[in-house]
């Protein structure tokens, strides 16, 4: 999509049967887009690096307070990165050059503050000439994340440290060639170490960094750059960190009621209807739940469902998708993060790999002038520099595609010819399935891209009705996709009852499971319906396509008793407020005692019934950032909940970096009560935390 009013004048007379006369394109309805936003758009999809400093704290936000010394990886291979993302079909990576710790991946002039300082390399070492000469190698665009805000200046607040921050922009887009995206973050001004001041600084976060300077440097220096920050000027956040736009999603905005730290943030989800600038949506989000690299989310790498509704969510509601990668502290993208990387490459490859609506016949309520420079074939040409439209006064408009068979679709692509304006602010999409206009969805913007999933319909044809638009709508892109059944590990939950629920994202994948602790085939018990579990059972599962007749990889839960009976009879502090969090059967919910109370925390817990125990399981806490994690524990065991008998003593070893169920076993002992004393906790905090405790009766 280049030329914004190039005229298309290629005549195709001969091929279509339509006149050849020359027809001016409808006018441009603005905010338009720039060339350089245009550019950026086209990316799709792409990589964000958090990796400084806080990789080595284990912290999400450093105080400044950090030495240099502590940036030490020991395996440092940006190649890894690059082909990794590379391989991911990313097309581009954005990465952390200072975060709010002040600590420069570059060897600057501005500070001592940096990898010149550090052991890594002697001292010579340069992260972004690496990475960035990485890029050009492999082919991917090269951007920058600069903080504005910096715990560690000790000049932070003053103009001095403004023209310090500029300088280090100026050094970023001049030494490390063609920089796509240079990225500020909304985190402004606060608490910090400030050279040792160890105070709060407040400045205002619409005039203290001179933007407009800013953006000049910029603009001089990588003309064709785009700039991200909640406002723009170029790019927008999308006022969520979670991994989605909203289904609504305008590319432009009333840019000037915008500023670093709007309160009105969760607006940039949709955009504005009446916007005055050109300003898509960038959809940040981490693949784990941190932004840095922490060992105890090593078991929380997102799901390939997960990543697959980021994908739609996100490239299919008309924005771009930045996802990040916390590089672990050898300097290398985690093999974890690397695997599910690959899967959703996979996944998405096959949802679209063969398009159908090219190969079919289209026609449209209306074509512009009756001209062939407008006509609907322009929507399954592939050519997204072409697209069909109507006479200025047609705002509603309908397109049909006609298979020569029956066909099974389920997934849409529309995309709208941006250049002139994003106009469409409703449509639906409907199939002829025997002869029957079957309406499948009805939504709201297209914009650049717009991915719809639907359930598999066959169908002889496909309808795309344009219900209103802010001018004659002009689509460029009317794609048709039958995507493979998304075929993942059934989600095993039990409830308190001992109510068992196995599930799967598709409907026509199904289920098959064993309780004797086999391997479970496609002849296997076939899950129907919830069902109890109230002893102690081994339940394996998988999940099963029968269109490809391919299984999942199996997923194994041990059950014991259930815990429908259990009480807590008594905890050393804390009120009694989500007790019921420790005994749920829900690990990412959790209770913690009081925080007052000196000496270990402990929670007693009756049964309901004497059983003969022989163990017992802990949670640690799931939460992003978690607290009162038990490192050192005594468990307890009483047939009266008065005299308690200490059966088990010991150390949960790694529980704070691999946060995984805990299980220790101890002779079998039958008991009422059980105790569990957590005697030394990890961190500062005086609160004691518990997702889940259980007790084990057989094996
Ligand atoms: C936020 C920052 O405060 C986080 O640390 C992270 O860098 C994220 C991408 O943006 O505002």
């Amino acid at each position: 999509m280049k030329n914004a009013v190039k005229i298309i004048s290629i005549c195709t007379l001969l091929l279509f049967g339509i006149s050849c006369n020359q027809v001016a394109p409808p006018a441009a309805i603005g905010p338009l887009p720039s060339e350089r936003q245009l550019a950026w758009q086209e990316l799709g999809y792409y990589a964000f690096i958090h990796y400084n400093m806080n990789t080595f704290t284990d912290m999400e936000w450093g105080t400044g307070g950090e030495r240099p010394a502590q940036f030490n990886p020991t395996e440092m291979d940006v190649r890894q990165w690059v082909s990794v993302m590379k391989n991911a079909g990313m097309k581009g990576v954005v990465i952390t050059a200072k975060h709010h710790d002040g600590f420069c991946l570059w060897p600057t002039k501005t500070t001592e503050h940096s990898v010149k300082n550090s052991p890594w390399n002697n001292g010579s070492g340069d992260v972004l000439k690496d990475l960035s000469e990485a890029c050009a190698e492999y082919g991917l665009k090269f951007g920058v994340y600069l903080s504005p805000w910096d715990r560690n200046a000790a000049n932070y607040g003053t103009p001095e440290y403004v023209a310090d921050f500029h300088e280090q922009l100026r050094e970023l887009l001049t030494n490390y060639g063609d920089v796509f995206e240079v990225w500020f973050d909304g985190a402004n001004g606060g608490s910090g170490y400030y050279g040792g001041a160890n105070e709060t600084r407040k400045i205002d976060s619409k005039t203290y960094y001179e933007w407009d300077k800013v953006t000049q440097i910029v603009r001089e220096l990588q003309p064709n750059a785009v700039i991200f920050s909640d406002g723009g000027p170029d790019i927008r956040w999308v006022g969520t960190e979670e991994g989605f736009a909203n289904e609504t999603n305008w590319s432009i905005m009333r840019r000037d009621e915008i500023y670093p730290g709007w309160p009105r943030y969760v607006e940039l989800r949709s955009g504005h209807e009446d916007g005055t600038h050109w300003l898509p949506a960038e959809v940040n989000t981490s693949i784990r739940p941190g932004w840095y690299y922490h060992p105890g989310e090593d078991h929380q790498v997102k799901s390939l469902t997960r990543l697959v509704d980021t994908y739609y969510e996100s490239v299919g509601r008309n924005g771009n998708f930045l996802l990040n990668l916390p590089v672990d502290v050898r300097g290398l993208v985690h093999e974890n993060d690397e695997r599910q990387l690959m899967r959703l490459r996979k996944q998405i490859d096959a949802d679209f790999s063969k398009e159908l609506a090219s190969s079919s016949e289209v026609s449209a309520s209306n074509v512009r002038g009756n001209s062939a420079t407008y006509g609907v074939q322009n929507t399954i040409d592939g050519n997204s520099d072409t697209y069909w439209t109507t006479d200025d006064d047609v705002t509603t408009a309908a397109v049909t595609v006609k298979f020569p068979q029956p066909t099974e679709i389920n997934r849409v692509v529309l995309q709208e010819y941006i250049p002139l304006g994003q106009r469409v602010k409703q449509f639906s999409i409907a199939a002829k399935v025997e002869e029957e206009w079957v309406p499948i969805d009805t939504q709201t913007t297209i914009g650049y891209k717009r991915i719809l999933r639907f359930n598999t319909v066959k169908a002889t044809a496909f309808r795309l009705d344009i219900e209103k638009a802010k001018g004659s709508p002009l689509i460029a892109n009317l794609e048709l996709y039958r995507a493979p059944n998304l075929l993942v590990q059934p989600t095993i939950q039990r409830n308190r009852d001992g109510m068992v629920q196995i599930t799967v994202p598709e409907t026509a994948v199904v289920v098959y499971y064993t309780l004797d602790g086999s391997m479970p085939t496609k002849y296997s018990q076939k899950y129907q319906a919830p069902f109890i579990v109230q002893a102690p059972t081994n339940l394996n599962a998988i999940a099963y396509d029968p269109e490809s007749d391919t299984t999942s990889e199996m997923v194994s839960r041990r059950f014991d008793i259930p815990k429908a009976a259990w009480k807590v009879v008594s905890v050393s502090s804390g009120t009694m407020e989500a007790i019921q969090n420790v005994m749920d059967e829900d690990p990412n919910t959790v209770w913690a005692t009081g925080n007052k109370s000196p000496g270990p925390q402990e929670i007693s817990i009756d049964l309901g019934a004497v059983h003969a125990v022989n163990g017992f399981t802990y949670w640690p806490n799931q939460e992003r950032y978690p607290y009162g994690i038990v490192t050192d524990y005594s468990f307890y065991v009483s047939s009266n909940g008065i005299q308690w008998n200490l059966v088990a003593e010991g150390e949960f070893s790694n529980v704070v970096n691999s946060r995984l169920e805990q299980e220790v076993r101890f002779a079998e002992t039958k008991t009422r009560y059980i105790k569990l004393k957590a005697r030394k906790t990890a961190g500062e905090d005086p609160r004691a935390s518990f997702a889940e405790i259980g007790v084990l009766t057989k094996g």
